[in-house]
């Protein structure tokens, strides 16, 4: 199949391609979750949910592959360094009881994915505790397993796990795609960014597509 993408078409066979959604988990997207503890604005991030509810339900309705995954850490926070922990001056820190639950621990809460995007029987879940979907998960021993070539990436935030993920996905082979609408940050500005050094330099670490235009392709075949 062909999507019509930037810096140019994008091929992939439905067989050999997953959708990955990156951390649509309550924390960072319901208000009262850590994001919005963290002073952030999470109806930004909520508006792309009907977009990523659309492409979830048609590659599910193709029979493709979906991936969630959730930034989670155990509940020792053995799995969270202080490099991660304690950064900035938040009225809230990982491990910390919040509204939801404690702060990105795993099982809590707000740690789970919302409800419009619940992962379904069949598909993958994730957790992991750094920032790409691929350190300390296993993830890519998953994919190669059912034969994934080809990935692609939705969720939050674009510029830290969504592009760290994409980049980690670049550098073990895989063909990326970045869906523009189903994906969002906190920074409209980084999300810009993001997305236009993604495709630069002939899709130097992968292409770029709003959600449609791969429900177009699919619905072409
Ligand atoms: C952040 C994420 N921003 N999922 N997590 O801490 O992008």
């Amino acid at each position: 199949m062909q999507v019509q993408a930037r810096p140019f078409p994008y091929e992939f066979d439905l067989a050999k391609t997953a959708l990955v959604l990156i951390d649509m988990q309550r924390d960072f997207i319901e208000p009262g979750g850590f994001g919005e503890t963290l002073g952030n604005d999470v109806a930004l991030l909520e508006a792309i949910v009907p977009a990523t509810q659309k492409m979830l339900q048609g590659w599910r309705d193709a029979g493709g592959l979906v991936v969630h995954t959730r930034e989670a850490h155990k509940a020792d926070l053995s799995d969270c360094p202080p490099a991660k922990r304690n950064r900035g001056n938040p009225s809230l820190r990982i491990g910390d009881v919040g509204n939801m639950g404690r702060i990105l621990i795993a099982g809590e809460p707000g740690n789970q994915i919302i409800e419009a995007l619940a992962p379904v029987a069949g598909e993958i879940v994730i957790d992991k505790p750094g920032k790409g979907a691929f350190y300390a998960t296993g993830l890519h021993e998953t994919l190669q397993q059912r034969g994934i070539t080809h990935l692609l990436f939705g969720g939050v935030t674009t510029e830290v796990c969504v592009q760290t993920s994409m980049r980690e996905a670049n550098d073990r082979g895989y063909d990326c795609l970045l869906l523009e609408d189903c994906t969002e940050s906190y920074f409209p500005a980084f999300k810009a960014a993001a997305v236009d050094m993604i495709r630069a330099q002939g899709a130097i670490v992968g292409w770029t597509a709003p959600s449609g235009a791969v429900l177009a392709a699919l619905d072409s075949h």
